[in-house]
């Protein structure tokens, strides 16, 4: 592609022309700030349930002298995928029909070492009085039919800001390093749509390392808990 340089030409100026704030239309920069303010809102719900976890996994570390949690991430939707997921299933494409319909805005991913703590640590959470469950997929004990493992729970906490409380949901993922390895590979491989012909020996193949996968992490508890039955401990 050839681009002209020349600061004067026409050609830069209609590159770099920004638009002229005054003439956006005020419904929408009124709707970009309400937006915000609502993210801002997913954010600060995030910062709550991560801390409560991260009380817990220091809790958990000097009971057990091991941290249960290895990593948490998290993050808040990004505006693209909020709109395709509102799409795809038939909803209007407005922030109301975002606060109401999706779950996930507000995210969080916790990373445990072995299988048994990710129920530990739900567990805990779940018993919090200011956490209610809103719901609960095991896809440890019902694995996706793709092999996809993962413990979700959606919770509700209220959260306090300048004048007012608000009662925010959160999708909270829980599940093993080797699990969250497996849904990454997975989730890059979703975006490869030029695998034709191969898509159902990769499918296949996933399925087989998803199993593989779950063998080992049961295999891994197994090892830790005859370490703890000989009086040992695992750091
Ligand atoms: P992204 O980009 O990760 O945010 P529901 O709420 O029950 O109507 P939903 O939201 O699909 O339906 O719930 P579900 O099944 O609990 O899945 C929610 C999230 O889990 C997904 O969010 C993914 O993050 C993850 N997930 C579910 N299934 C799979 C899978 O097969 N592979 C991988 N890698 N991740 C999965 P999003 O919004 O789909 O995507």
């Amino acid at each position: 592609m050839n681009i002209n340089m020349n600061p004067n030409s026409e050609r830069h100026q209609s590159v770099v022309r920004m638009p002229d704030l005054a003439q956006v239309p005020e419904d929408l920069v009124s709707h970009a700030m309400e937006f915000q303010s609502t993210m801002m809102m997913y954010s600060g719900a995030i910062r709550k349930v991560k801390t409560k976890l991260e009380v817990l996994n220091d809790e958990l570390s000097v009971r057990n002298q091991r941290n249960p949690i290895e990593l948490i991430k998290s993050r808040v939707k990004r505006p693209k995928s909020i709109v395709e997921k509102l799409q795809r299933r038939g909803y209007p494409v407005t922030l109301e029909s975002m606060k109401e319909h999706l779950d996930d805005i507000a995210g969080i991913r916790v990373i445990c070492t072995f299988v048994d703590e990710i129920y530990t640590v739900a567990d805990m959470l779940a018993r919090q009085d200011d956490i209610r469950i809103v719901a609960v997929k095991d896809y440890i004990k019902h694995p996706k039919p793709n092999g996809y493992r993962s413990y979700h729970m959606i919770v509700e906490t209220p959260v306090f800001f300048s004048d007012s409380k608000k009662n925010m949901r959160v999708e909270v993922q829980i599940r093993t390093m080797a699990m969250d390895f497996w849904a990454s590979l997975d989730h890059q491989l979703k975006y490869k749509k030029d695998i034709g012909g191969a898509a159902d020996r990769i499918s296949r193949e996933l399925k087989e390392c998803a199993d593989v996968i779950a063998d080992t992490d049961q295999r891994m508890l197994e090892i830790r808990q005859s370490i703890e039955a000989e009086g040992g401990t695992v750091m």
